[in-house]
């Protein structure tokens, strides 16, 4: 069996090999320990789940359980999301039950996959976009959506990665991942305004309150739904963390009293303010970090989050239990203010097809000369404070089109309004990249363009597996000249950057402010 143990890695031993998020260690790879904190050993047992299931998927085995066993299998393995070794042997342990016990598992290590450098580096991209696939998948999945064409590409996407195949089949295949993947998007966006109604225009308030609280981080609108369900006349409030944030622009959510608010910022803060937060943070995804002991006991999973020696809520009959989350909230302080702003949020494509008619006069006019796409992931490299300048020097006659977290590095900045369209338009979490996606779609018939003929500019920030299904999305769409940052993926070898600068003409920002230069905003 072939190991990545034996690559060309300057004849050092490792005890892991994983480069699938931004801030992998020199840009090449965790190999002692992961910057997230990650051992060896956890990373092993996610190489040995991921072999699992492309031998699931290599065998053809398909139906309901195989295909969760797929999809929350996948999920689990993206960067900071389970740190829970049991857990992930757990996937493992039904996977090979669904094979067979005398199933052989041929891939051990998915590094491994390709001794050419450039085809493994198609290959990780590949699995990387299909992880991020299989979390908007999942999500879908839970409210109860389904769509065979997504779940044959992931099955076909993971055969084919324990499958020879040259550069262009690679490249095709990346290509059909995007495009699914815009297909999966729709789905979710279908999902979520279908359960929880059209998100509305909405402003959010971030100071805390006098009653002690639940905070609810990650990307789970249904488990904020049962919390919230279960919280009703009992003097708890439930405020939003992270991506969760959106979830106050949907009607659903409104009607609870007892949402107060939005409570931080970005995932990696998480270990300052989840401390300040005095109660019970419920983690629903990623990004959850190993927690501090401040807040330990304090900190629950669930779904495919996970870190072990933390207590996981798991499903029971179709429900979630979180009265153990309410008994200790009880028991504890209301959360210490950390600030007290306004996000104005809920800026869905319905929501912003709703101003297109006064978006359009507005660019006809010269109010606004140009929209920047700033929407991906944050993170907590110093140099993600360019994302901050960036959308601070942009001129007045710009507007931003934003979704994930990487928003937190502006929306708390005043950056004001042209004639009543606010500089910064939050489209929601990740997922809701397809928003913009829709937006950019309707600004370009109404020019009578398309995407890369409008006055529009995508400097997208990235993190981890979701953004590489985004910007695979974005260029299965033939969006253009994307500037990608703050760092270029470390899994992607010149050869194959060189296809994606010719074919796309994708740019490294850079870290540096001088680097805007390149975005030639007139
Ligand atoms: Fe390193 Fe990122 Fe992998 Fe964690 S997820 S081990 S930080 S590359
Ligand atoms: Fe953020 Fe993890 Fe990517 Fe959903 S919560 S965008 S990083």
């Amino acid at each position: 069996m072939v190991s990545f143990r034996n690559l060309p890695l300057g004849g050092k031993t490792i005890k892991m090999l994983c480069r699938q998020c931004e801030e992998t260690i020199a840009g090449t790879g965790c190999v002692k320990r992961g910057v997230c904190g990650k051992t060896g050993e956890l990373a092993g047992s996610q190489d040995i789940l991921l072999g699992t299931l492309i031998e699931l998927a290599a065998c053809g085995i398909k139906g309901e359980d195989a295909d969760e066993i797929m999809v929350d299998g996948l999920f689990m393995t993206l960067s900071n999301t389970n740190f829970d070794k049991k857990a992930v042997d757990g996937q493992t342990g039904k996977a090979k039950k669904l094979i067979g016990k005398d199933a052989e598992i041929r891939c051990k290590d998915v590094l491994s996959l390709d001794r050419n450098e450039d085809l493994r580096s198609l290959k990780e991209l590949l699995l990387y976009g299909l992880k991020g696939m299989a979390a908007y998948y999942h999500h879908a999945r839970i409210l109860g959506a389904k769509d065979e064409a997504v779940m044959e590409f992931i099955r076909r996407g993971m055969a084919s990665l324990a499958e020879d195949k040259t550069a262009d089949e690679l490249i095709a295949l990346n290509m059909e991942c995007g495009k699914t993947g815009a297909a999966c998007l729709a789905l979710l966006d279908e999902s979520n305004t279908g359960k929880y109604g059209v998100p509305e225009i909405t402003q959010v308030r971030t100071g805390a309150g006098k009653n002690p609280g639940i905070l609810v981080t990650g990307h789970d609108l249904k488990d904020l739904e049962f919390i919230l369900e279960q919280t009703q006349g009992t003097g708890i409030d439930v405020y939003t963390h992270g991506e969760m944030l959106t979830a106050s622009s949907y009607p659903a959510f409104k009607k609870y009293k007892n949402l107060a608010g939005n409570y931080g910022g970005a995932w990696y803060k998480q270990k300052e303010e989840f401390e300040s937060f005095n109660g019970p943070v419920v983690a629903t995804t990623n990004c959850v970090l190993i927690p501090k002991d401040s807040y330990r006991e304090r900190l629950f999973t669930t779904g495919t989050a996970g870190v072990e020696g933390v207590k996981h809520i798991g499903p029971k009959d179709g429900k979630k239990d979180f009265s153990e989350v309410i008994a200790m909230a009880r028991s504890c302080p209301p959360p210490s203010q950390i600030d007290d702003v306004s996000l104005t949020i809920g800026f869905g494509h319905s929501q912003v097809l709703a101003l297109a008619d006064k978006i359009v006069d507005a660019v006809r006019t010269g109010a606004i000369k140009r929209f920047v796409v700033m929407a991906g992931c944050d993170g907590r490299e110093k140099e993600r404070t360019y994302y901050t300048e960036f959308a601070q020097s942009l001129p007045g006659d710009t507007v931003i089109l934003t979704a994930g977290c990487a928003k937190y590095r502006f929306n708390k900045l005043d950056l004001g309004d042209i004639g009543g369209i606010p500089r910064v338009i939050d489209a929601g979490q990740c997922n809701d990249c397809y928003s913009l996606v829709v937006i950019a779609g309707a600004l370009a018939k109404a020019f009578g363009t398309d995407i890369n003929g409008l006055p529009l500019s995508f400097n997208i920030s990235w993190y981890e597996q979701k953004a590489v299904l985004v910007l695979l999305t974005l260029l299965s769409l033939g969006v253009k000249d994307i500037m990608l940052g703050p760092r270029l993926p470390g899994f992607v070898t010149p050869g194959v950057l060189d296809v994606l600068v010719k074919s796309f003409g994708i740019k490294a920002n850079g870290t540096v402010a001088g680097d805007m230069a390149v975005l030639k905003i007139e």
